[in-house]
């Protein structure tokens, strides 16, 4: 047949079904207008997605509402449709749901992150109204997996509700709610590709019906190339008939990351005198993806190295209830980093999002949320399993999933828990793989052509108890340089791993530290939460990573910042491990790794986005990165060529003798030339004949820009003739190798790294500031309290001393500010304390803040000093 026929034809199918859609099988998406209530008597209305800890799992107070919230709506059914069948298809609601349609349960749920429907056809009247009420609950569940995780466990019905409605006979929704069809890739090659297709097909008539199913496989140029039609007898009343047809291509066009070649298929349910009755789509991709111990991860019979990031899917200001436009925004920004892999971590996400890696060319890893700890009970593992078929039934088809994954290091909490007795230990260790080994089968059995994961935290006892055996490829999630040890010794872990298992396939499927944007450093140190040392580390790992053949691959943790409520870092409640913000704004290292990892066209970036308000003093130079993917390029400081400098693993370092004021600096590289302009403050001494402020981090080596007073803290330093610093006193810190202050949300504050630093045992602190009026802020909290406890800190046991008090007198230039200041007495806990005093100086004798202990040592985290007129 001439390809135009094929095109002509290709389209009256799909117009056809299009056309034939509103009458034999329909979806509507019900998400507007819902009334929703937390105590069945205060309602409001909202739309889907929605949730109800969008704001308390940020605020001061600690946990979020975890409980009960109750939604309903009022739906109208034809009378025209009183022949059809009607689900309802919830595609997740977290955790457990029940629903009642006018008034009658239709079923219950358990699980947060997958689709699940019901046929509530028996229950619906017809011309009228049809009440829908949905009682959620995202209550701790120990029969529920996530028990336990370093995120936010949002309420609500957070994705799409559907109304489908079909005619009796149409493709099985009840299948763990997967589309009712399946496709198997049973050869592929740069030869030829042959897709098996399986549909599962219900009848819900009273008469036996024949049908025929019509399978065409369509190219991206929306020519048919082939089509096949199965005839076939289906028996009366809930009956289920599995058809099976074979479609074979010669040279396909594989696909793969540089290339995604998609293919649509198109599977048409006609009764016998052809009429449609049902219809569904999918796309197709020919790839075919295998592991080595040795050389890593294939694809399409080529090596390839798996580079990307892990993603949660919440986003800052709406929780888990995120608009599906700035979800695929997520997608796009990943793919324009050039990373070839992303890890939906740790629960299937959203199913458009996989549409769009199997569009982009992005190789998924998708997985289900039993982390950190089983329940050793039939209910936890049952929901597991379930959990496991329907996320395997419904994401099955994507040609970008490559790898189903069950399990995040899954004995941390064991590993951590000192109040289980060693028996209980053991029982749970035993437990633990033999879920495993019952996800592993089960996915091995549902997902043939799929490699199987796990993820692991640093600890032995993977290997030991030989859990880590199970996976065909084995994810470490590693934080050297983080939690434990030092950057340099990922590397020889790795080797270590790959020494005492030859035969295990190795992935890195996270690291990373916290960086918050407001941070930076020239000398970046292990959680300073700086942007610095994130650069550092990432540019590192990657290197190390690069360096080893075996490594199949890393995931970087995370793409974006998320929400964690327990988390008390540079931004409570907020992990910030995150490649880009919460916001999605990128942070530095995004495009690092864009210089390294995309080769599509030349790329520069001056690293020089959050160097927001940079002091530096008489001739002092300030070291920026530059990243390229190109070999060498210019810097040019205000018109003046400064130097050429190279790029190695996509990064240049070089001082700058940044200019005061404004500084504008260009980098050149072939045709490219970009600016950034810098604001720089440069000081010879505080004479304040160029600003009105200063403000000093006492006790951090950091910059901290703090918006709430809209001025960039300096780092602290021992003092210097005609500038600042402590006379004594040390960085306090609550373990010996993260002395980078407390980790705690501070109250009433957005600015806890002013106040999460301190030296303690300070006495005197002087600032050479000219004669004059001044306004002088000193800044406290008391750090001697009980740290939310966080697992994920590997390292040694953090010191959770008892709560005592500390009495100091505070004076500036020997004028009492406060007596006896006595934080634990005066403030609630994990306050952030300000004491503002007016000031003049004569005589130029600079100002000194003197701290004498009364009892205890005494601290101060900040201080601000404003000229007054
Ligand atoms: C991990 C966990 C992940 C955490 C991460 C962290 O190992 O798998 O869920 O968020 O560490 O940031 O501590």
């Amino acid at each position: 047949m001439p390809h135009t026929i094929h095109k002509i034809l290709s389209l009256c199918l799909l117009m056809g079904v299009a056309l034939s859609f509103h009458s034999y099988s329909q979806s509507k998406v019900i998400n507007s207008g819902w009334q929703f209530s937390e105590d069945q008597s205060n309602w409001q209305t909202v739309n889907i997605p929605h949730t109800w800890n969008k704001t308390d799992a940020f605020d001061d107070l600690r946990g979020y509402r975890r409980g009960l919230g109750y939604y309903q709506k009022q739906v109208f059914i034809p009378l025209e449709e009183s022949d059809k069948i009607h689900y309802l298809k919830f595609n997740a609601v977290n955790q457990e749901a029940t629903i009642l349609v006018n008034g009658i349960k239709v079923g219950s749920h358990k699980g947060g992150y997958t689709a699940f429907n019901f046929n509530i056809t028996e229950f619906v009247k017809y011309n009228a109204y049809n009440l829908i009420q949905v009682t959620v609950d995202n209550s701790h569940n120990v029969d529920i997996p996530p028990l336990d995780a370093d995120f936010t466990f949002y309420g609500g019905i957070y994705r799409d509700v559907e109304l489908i409605t079909l005619s009796k006979q149409h493709f099985s929704l009840d299948d763990f709610a997967s589309e009712g069809f399946y496709i198997n890739y049973p050869y592929v090659s740069k030869g030829a590709g042959k897709i098996e297709v399986t549909g599962i097909i219900n009848n819900s008539d009273v008469s036996d019906a024949k049908l025929k199913l019509i399978i065409s496989l369509i190219d991206h140029e929306d020519y048919l190339l082939i089509d096949r039609t199965e005839k076939f007898e289906i028996k009366s009343k809930s009956s289920e008939s599995i058809v099976s047809s074979t479609l074979k291509i010669v040279h396909p066009k594989l696909w793969s990351p540089e290339s995604p070649y998609l293919y649509k298929l198109k599977l048409v349910l006609q009764d016998n005198e052809g009429n449609i009755l049902d219809s569904k789509t999918s796309n197709v991709g020919f790839r075919w993806a295998s592991v080595d111990p040795e050389k890593g991860f294939f694809l399409n019979g080529k090596p390839i190295k798996l580079i990307g990031v892990n993603r949660h899917q919440d986003y800052k200001g709406f929780g888990n209830a995120v608009p599906m436009a700035l979800q695929k925004e997520d997608i796009h920004l990943i793919k324009d980093m050039g990373a070839n892999v992303v890890r939906f971590a740790h629960y299937p996400h959203s199913r458009a999002l996989y549409d769009l890696c199997d569009e982009l060319g992005i190789l998924v890893w998708t997985e289900i949320p039993v982390i950190n700890l089983v329940t050793d009970s039939k209910a936890y593992f049952d929901v597991s399993l379930a959990m496991q078929k329907e996320h395997i039934k419904q994401y099955y088809n994507h040609p970008s999933v490559v790898m189903f994954g069950y399990m995040n290091e899954i004995f941390i909490r064991l590993a951590f828990n000192n109040k289980l007795t060693a028996a209980d230990k053991e029982n749970l260790k035993v437990e633990s793989v033999k879920l495993a080994t019952q996800l592993e089968n089960l996915t091995r059995r549902l997902a043939p052509n799929h490699i199987t994961v796990m993820a692991c935290h640093l600890n032995d006892v993977y290997n030991e108890t030989g859990i880590a055996d199970l996976p065909m490829l084995l994810g470490w999630n590693l934080y050297f340089g983080w939690y434990d040890r030092q950057i340099e010794d990922l590397g020889p872990f790795l080797d270590e791993q790959h020494r005492r298992f030859p035969n295990r396939v190795l992935f890195l499927s996270e690291y990373g530290p916290g960086a918050d944007v407001r941070i930076f450093t020239d000398n970046p140190k292990k959680f300073d939460f700086s942007t610095d040392y994130q650069a550092k580390l990432h540019q590192s790992y990657y290197k190390q990573i690069a360096d080893r053949p075996f490594m199949a691959g890393m995931t970087a943790w995370n793409f974006a910042d998320f929400g964690s409520e327990f988390r008390g870092d540079a931004i409570p409640h907020v992990n910030q491990k995150g490649l880009v913000q919460y916001d999605r704004t990128p942070k530095d290292v995004y495009y690092w790794y864009k210089s390294v990892l995309d080769d599509t066209e030349p790329f520069v970036y001056i690293a020089t986005a959050y160097l927001n308000g940079l002091t530096l003093f008489k001739n002092e130079t300030y070291p920026i990165q530059i990243y390229s993917n190109q070999k060498e390029a210019s810097v040019v400081l205000n018109g003046k060529t400064l130097k050429t400098v190279q790029f190695e693993n996509g990064v240049a370092t070089i001082e700058v003798p940044f200019e005061h004021g404004k500084n504008k600096i260009n980098v050149v590289s072939g045709d490219i030339d970009i600016q950034n302009e810098i604001d720089i403050n440069r000081i010879q001494s505080l004479d304040f004949n160029d600003f009105e402020r200063f403000g000093i981090n006492i006790g951090a080596h950091f910059f901290f820009y703090d918006e709430e007073r809209n001025i960039t803290f300096v780092p602290d330093q021992p003092y210097k003739l005609n500038w600042f610093g402590h006379f004594n006193g040390e960085a306090f810190g609550m373990t010996k190798d993260k002395n980078q202050g407390i980790p705690h949300n501070i109250k009433n504050s957005t600015s806890e790294p002013l106040f999460q630093t301190m030296l303690e045992g300070c006495s005197t602190y002087k600032v050479d500031i000219p004669n004059g009026r001044y306004k002088v802020d000193l800044f406290f909290v008391e750090p001697q309290i009980k740290p939310t406890e966080n697992i994920y800190n590997l390292s040694e046991a953090t010191n959770d001393s008892e709560k005592k008090q500390r009495i100091f007198d505070i004076s500036i230039n020997n004028i009492v500010v406060e007596k006896r200041f006595n934080m634990v007495k005066a403030y609630p806990e994990k306050y952030g304390i300000t004491l503002s005093t007016t000031i003049t100086i004569l005589n130029n004798k600079g100002l000194t803040i003197d701290l004498k202990p009364i009892e205890g040592q005494p601290v101060i985290s900040g201080i601000l000093i404003e000229k007054m007129n």
